[in-house]
């Protein structure tokens, strides 16, 4: 089997930075020490050796609001490589029968051929009948072991509260992780219409119609469910300090609450709705909005206290073409943004070179915190010996300027059109692949990705849950050898 070694870097993961090569053997890390032989090197002077970027929240050619997200399963993952990501965790969706098991197989169908790198997927739960309730046991057996239920979207993806519960009690025995799209959508769908009929139509509408307090509400209100359930809980594009609160409050009490802020979040504020340009503002509408700078700060603080873990980039790229469906109506100007070739870059830049994070801090954010949430730690998200060699060499002297002239999106637009970004990918390694190398822009086989499967968790919130006759200790199946990462 050949060997490659990443020579002269400096590794960095989430709790240590040291000089060391790293040895691979096929697709496996085999050795990290001084001095390493191979039969191939990569360079990696100067430069720092992190896991792979792994994206826990992006739509590829998701069907959503009268049309389908733009980016393929191909453009979405060779974006990503290029940008330091090696994995992405899509979120399904049921089709029109509103089987499970049909749409997991329909995203199989549309991903092995296309992908560049690996992919894990979430599955929405979308309504509540017995053939969701049986059909969840199956997407775990099929290594999908978290559902997303949307909180809004009212009249389409929106789950009442009652299903939700059910729904977290059926995690809960499978032992899988619930999701939430935590916006209160009866009080967004009224405030839509309010503002319709006052006549603002523009993608103003959009973020008045969505205020934080909508999204406190829900994130609390998940949180209630979930501790009813006994279940953790993982809250997607955490956007405000209302949801943030109520996640830390929830940790502080002994709750296994995740927060997931989006890396357009934290760096991009809502003056960009209120600029008089429609198509900027267009393409920047995605749920929830954007905030002002009190709520970056909260999220800032939250990566930085552990109170938030990860960054994503709901990555669900619509183009300008789309977004013009909404012309008369911001309702229907579907929602999503980009940022799965960016998060890495823009993170390091706003966050690390401003001193907000350290770079260990960024390697949890970006990949081990994924890893070990979703279940696929030390395989994923890991520098150790025995880890899938998915490496990126990161080099903090590449300055580049973003733009939709020289991303690998079918975008087009960027929403970071302009940025200065100070670090970038020299090498992106999949499985020991190199996939990406700056300067070479050749891509990798498409259909090279695998499909991980993502297997169940033990791990519940029993022990500190009040709601002690809906979590009997004895309905847990817990294995000793399986023991949860917890963070
Ligand atoms: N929010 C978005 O902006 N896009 C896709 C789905 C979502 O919840
Ligand atoms: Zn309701
Ligand atoms: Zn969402
Ligand atoms: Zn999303």
């Amino acid at each position: 089997m050949t060997t490659k070694v990443i020579k002269g870097g400096t590794v960095c993961t989430a709790d240590r930075t040291y000089k060391a090569d790293v040895l691979i053997e096929g697709e496996i890390i085999k050795q990290i020490g001084e001095d390493l032989k191979g039969d191939e090197y990569i360079d990696a002077e100067g430069a720092y050796v992190i896991p792979g970027g792994i994206d826990p929240h992006t739509h590829l050619e998701m069907p959503f609001m009268g049309t389908t997200a733009a980016e393929t399963f191909e453009s979405g993952t060779w974006a990503a490589a290029c940008g330091g990501t090696t994995m992405v965790v899509d979120f399904c969706l049921p089709g029109e029968d509103g089987s499970i098991k049909n749409a997991i197989n329909e995203w199989h169908r549309k991903s092995a051929p296309q992908i560049c790198s690996d992919v894990g997927y979430h599955m929405a739960i979308t309504g509540w009948n017995e053939n969701v309730f049986n059909e969840m046991k199956d997407a775990v057996d099929m290594g999908v072991n978290s559902f997303k239920h949307f909180m809004a979207y009212k009249g389409a993806l929106m789950i009442e509260d009652d299903e939700m519960f059910a729904s977290f009690k059926r995690c809960r025995e499978l032992g899988a992780l619930p999701m939430v799209h935590a916006e209160n959508g009866d009080l967004v769908a009224e405030m839509q219409q309010k503002f319709m009929a006052e006549g603002i139509t523009g993608p103003e509408g959009h973020a008045y119609s969505r205020p934080p307090e909508f999204e406190g509400e829900a994130a609390n209100r998940a949180i209630t469910i979930a501790d009813a359930a006994g279940v953790p809980l993982y809250i997607v594009h955490v956007s405000c300090e209302q949801a943030h609160e109520a996640i830390r409050r929830a940790r502080q009490k002994g709750m296994r609450v995740y927060g997931e802020p989006l890396i357009q979040f934290l760096t991009l504020d809502e003056s960009e709705y209120f600029k008089g340009d429609w198509m900027h503002s267009a393409r920047r509408v995605m749920s929830p909005p954007f905030r002002n700078k009190e709520h970056q700060d909260s999220l800032w603080a939250g990566l930085q206290s552990g109170s938030l873990q990860v960054v994503a980039t709901d990555h669900a790229a619509f183009t300008s073409e789309q977004k013009l469906m909404g012309k008369d109506n911001f309702c229907l100007i579907p929602n999503g943004s980009n940022g799965l070739e960016e998060r890495l870059a823009v993170l390091w830049t706003e966050g690390v070179e401003t001193g907000r994070l350290t770079p260990n801090e960024f390697v949890a954010a970006t990949s081990t915190n994924v890893a070990k949430i979703l279940n696929i730690y030390p395989k994923k998200g890991a520098i150790v010996e025995g880890a899938d060699a998915d490496i990126v060499v990161w080099d903090p002297k590449i300055s580049k300027t973003i733009s939709q002239a020289n991303h690998h999106s079918v975008l087009d637009y960027n929403v970071f059109e302009g940025f200065n970004v100070k670090a970038q990918a020299r090498y992106t390694l999949s499985r020991g692949d190199v996939i990406w190398a700056w300067g070479q822009n050749s891509q990798p086989q498409p259909g090279r990705g695998r499909f991980v499967p993502r297997p169940a968790f033990p791990s519940a919130n029993v022990a500190l849950s009040k709601w002690k006759e809906l979590t009997a200790p004895k309905q847990i199946q817990r294995d000793p050898m399986n023991i949860p990462a917890g963070i």
